[in-house]
């Protein structure tokens, strides 16, 4: 077990000291993501203390710590998990060979593109969510969405920890320009598209963390089985951290559902809005938006890129090593759709070029999940409402279904049909204006906005009224 030296600049559990080169070039730019966090992250949190967990030890055990931290104290380090001992390349052409310690020099372009884009995607979150905690519904929330800005904070300093330490002067220069690019910025957007989107709302929030934070967790699963052994401690590292960002993204969702199905019980209504709370129909339509956007962010369903990521044994597939086949995939094929005569249908096709497909389709199975739970939740309020995941090919931008116009439930329909219901699928402006009517700002320990129902429990023992902001 490692533990992290907080009596350096950079808090570190990898003997940043030893490196004095490497230590210097990343206290260079320590000062940029500061001035970055100042400028684009949460707006107006700079003076408030926050009940934070900061890591201590990266021992499942002993990394989550707890206290009232003054926002811009929280210290951003370098936390990889414990290299396992002889650990493998466990998939691709390479394996059974040593894990790599150091880059392996002819996939060097590879590894470095798939290291900039999960890097780019963290500080792009905290960009979308900047304004959030002007309309948050509690201090509880407030809470939930400052710990989840440090932490995709530290996941950048996590990537660029990689691209510093293995890259040479092309990762500094990639780091750099991970402060540059902006989500929404129309010179200089974030890489991958839905990463460019504000996230305007608090359901848009809690959806954010349940669908993208999931795809978050697929992405990072797949490179924690990198040949690339600090990659892959890297990521192991990070999961750790995810799954209390899907956490507050199911249980807020959720909690919103309670409030709308509770409100829909007593008035004998979906019209909820005349009482304050979101109706269902229209989380539906939030759902409906940002799961396709994230479907999109697994790429093409036929991806010679994807492919050549798995044979090289850079990023593997979920659960890798606990797959029962040959873990090389030449012979072996994968059904994917395709539209034939404006027709869907499964093709098989080779298992390699399928590789972001099988993620995709690991990531839906996981995200039904939480939605069967929201479902329970109105069942149990006695309210005739179901939600539904849209179908795989609904409002897609990437891959065999951009262009191509499906309702929710997978009927292909025209172009023209698609534009005149598409305000019945997916939220519009007046919805959005709706919704952003009942975003007021709630300070008041253990008071809760009136469209979202309180949590069933505090964090880490607390009680749900605990001061978890002290605003200054
Ligand atoms: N938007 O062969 P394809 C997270 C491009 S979230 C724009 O399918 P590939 C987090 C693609 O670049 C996890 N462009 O691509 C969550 C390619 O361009 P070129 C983030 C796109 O490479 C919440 C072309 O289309 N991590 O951590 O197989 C809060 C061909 O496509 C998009 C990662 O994504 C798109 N959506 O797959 C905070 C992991 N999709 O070659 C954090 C690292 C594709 O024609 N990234 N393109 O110029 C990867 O593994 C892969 O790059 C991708 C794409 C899965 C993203």
């Amino acid at each position: 077990m490692t533990s992290i030296d907080y009596s350096q600049k950079i808090p570190n559990n990898v003997n940043l000291a030893d490196d004095r080169r490497l230590q210097r070039a990343l206290e260079k730019w320590q000062p940029a993501f500061l001035d970055w966090w100042k400028d684009l992250g949460p707006e107006g949190s700079h003076n408030h203390e926050v009940f934070l967990r900061t890591a201590v030890d990266v021992s499942p055990k002993g990394w989550a710590h707890f206290d009232m931290v003054k926002m811009p104290d929280y210290r951003w380090g370098i936390f990889l998990a414990d290299q396992e001992e002889d650990r493998k390349v466990n998939f691709g052409i390479h394996k059974g060979e040593a894990a790599w310690q150091d880059v392996p020099g002819e996939y060097r372009g590879e590894l470095r593109r798939l290291i900039v884009t999960q890097g780019d995607t963290e500080p792009a979150s905290v960009e979308q969510q900047r304004l959030l905690s002007l309309s948050c519904p509690s201090l509880y929330d407030m809470r939930g969405l400052f710990q989840v800005n440090v932490e995709e904070g530290r996941h950048l300093w996590a990537m660029v920890y990689l691209l510093h330490a293995y890259f040479g002067r092309d990762g500094r220069e990639e780091a750099e320009e991970m402060l540059m690019r902006h989500a929404g910025d129309a010179d200089k957007p974030r890489i991958l598209e839905a990463f460019n989107v504000e996230t305007e709302d608090w359901l848009s929030f809690f959806m954010f963390t349940y669908f993208q934070d999931r795809d978050g967790k697929f992405q990072l699963s797949a490179l924690a089985e990198s040949g690339f052994d600090p990659l892959s401690r890297t990521c192991r590292f990070m999961l750790t951290e995810e799954a209390h960002h899907m956490f507050i993204g199911e249980t807020g969702v959720g909690r919103a559902v309670k409030r709308s199905a509770e409100l829909a019980a007593k008035h004998d209504t979906l019209d909820v809005d005349k009482y304050g709370a979101i109706p269902l129909p229209l989380i539906q339509k939030w759902m409906n938006f940002h799961f396709s956007i994230c479907l999109d962010l697994f790429g093409q369903e036929k991806s010679t890129n994807a492919a050549n990521f798995y044979s090289m044994g850079l990023k593997g597939r979920f659960n890798e090593t606990k797959i029962k086949d040959d873990h090389v995939l030449e012979n072996d094929l994968f059904p994917v759709p395709e539209f034939e005569n404006g027709k869907l249908v499964m093709k098989e096709i080779s298992a390699l070029t399928a590789i972001n497909e099988r993620l995709r389709n690991d990531y839906r199975d996981d995200c039904q999940r939480g939605v069967d739970r929201w479902n329970k939740t109105i069942r149990d309020m006695g309210v005739d409402f179901e939600l539904t995941l849209p179908h795989t090919a609904f409002h897609r931008n990437i891959g065999t279904f951009r262009d191509t116009y499906v309702t929710p439930d997978g009927q292909p329909i025209s172009k023209e049909e698609f534009e005149a219901k598409k305000g019945d699928w997916l939220p519009t402006e007046e919805d959005r204006a709706l919704v952003k009517s009942m975003m007021v700002r709630v300070t008041e320990p253990g008071k809760m906005a009136n469209w979202v129902a309180p949590p069933a429990k505090g964090i880490h023992g607390k009680d749900v009224e605990f001061e978890y902001v002290k605003l200054h």
